[in-house]
């Protein structure tokens, strides 16, 4: 048995799952022929250190890349899975936070709500937007928080786009562990201190673009993050996850100016999408650009 296998045997399935598929289901049915489908994964996933967890380890990811994207891809006409660690940042919602949103209330004539109007011109695209795209359901919320539910989903996901969809778009921009502790190491209850100091092994997580590329999700259209904190070894890294997994692209940032710089990695070319100062200076996301060349690049495919 191959060890991806063996993970999914070893890790159950998350709570909710059933449910999960059923939207899934339906809502790759329903847009599959009419729109373009992407799946965004986006934000860290944890990795439990107790089987009633109480601790587990974390990465640094937001979820900004995943869900600024998901609004480009909106943008662009695409109907978004949007697979995301749960808390993380959300689009649209990332617009607004809740004390702004607090501080622009005011009490109307009626005891009723409303923005001060100072306010109504800043948050008014904004819900326009939304109201929009939810009322042609074209956004899926999905969560994930442990990286075992994250797997199990990621592979329902692939699987369902392929058998109902299959020139979808698979953009992976969630942070996912490489490592782990298989459920039977787990503790099952809180790890006490009384016991001393604490040593943790965790073993290497099965490698799932390799199954999810040639197995779960043959005819889609995917594309991959890499990421590295040295920037000697990214173009090789992305270069070598292209040959290995054979997908269609490795999108490579650095840890350290991936808000500005990323490299758009094909097995023709690689080509580099970079912020110029003006832009940086005026608040343009590179997920606008990054969004338009994967576009470009599924409108080929398909
Ligand atoms: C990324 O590289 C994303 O661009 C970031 C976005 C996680 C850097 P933020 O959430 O950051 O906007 O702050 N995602 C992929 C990271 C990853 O786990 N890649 C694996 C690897 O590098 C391959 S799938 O080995």
């Amino acid at each position: 048995m191959e060890e991806w296998e063996q993970y999914f045997l070893r890790n159950p399935a998350p709570q909710g799952f059933n449910a999960s598929c059923d939207q899934l289901k339906k809502f790759c049915g329903q847009h599959a022929g009419h729109h373009p489908i992407a799946l965004v994964t986006s934000g860290g996933t944890t990795v439990p250190l107790e089987r009633n967890t109480v601790r587990f380890v974390d990465n640094f990811s937001a979820g900004t890349r995943g869900a600024a994207s998901t609004e480009y891809f909106l943008a662009q006409g695409y109907a978004v899975i949007f697979l995301h660690r749960e808390k993380s940042v959300v689009p649209f919602f990332r617009h607004l936070n809740p004390s702004f949103l607090l501080n622009s209330l005011q009490e109307n004539s009626e005891g009723g709500l409303q923005l001060l109007p100072q306010h109504s011109s800043q948050v008014y695209p904004i819900w326009k937007n939304y109201q929009r795209i939810m009322s042609e359901e074209r956004l899926l919320f999905l969560t994930f928080t442990s990286l075992s539910d994250y797997l199990w989903l990621l592979r329902a996901t692939t699987q369902y786009l392929q058998q109902l969809a299959p020139s979808s778009l698979l953009y992976l921009a969630a942070a996912v562990s490489d490592f782990y502790i298989p459920q039977d190491q787990m503790a099952e209850h809180k790890i006490q201190s009384a016991s001393g100091p604490l040593t943790v092994t965790l073993q290497l997580v099965p490698k799932m673009l390799s199954p999810l590329v040639s197995l779960w999700g043959p005819d889609l259209f995917v594309a991959s993050f890499k990421l590295e904190t040295d920037s000697e070894k990214l173009i090789e890294k992305a270069t070598g996850a292209l040959k290995r997994y054979k997908h269609k692209l490795v999108i490579g940032n650095l840890l350290q100016t991936r808000r500005t710089e990323v490299t758009l990695v094909a097995e023709e070319q690689s080509h580099v999408v970079k912020l110029t100062q003006l832009q940086q200076q005026e608040g343009v996301e590179i997920e606008k650009f990054i969004v338009e060349e994967v576009c470009g690049c599924h409108k080929k495919f398909t």
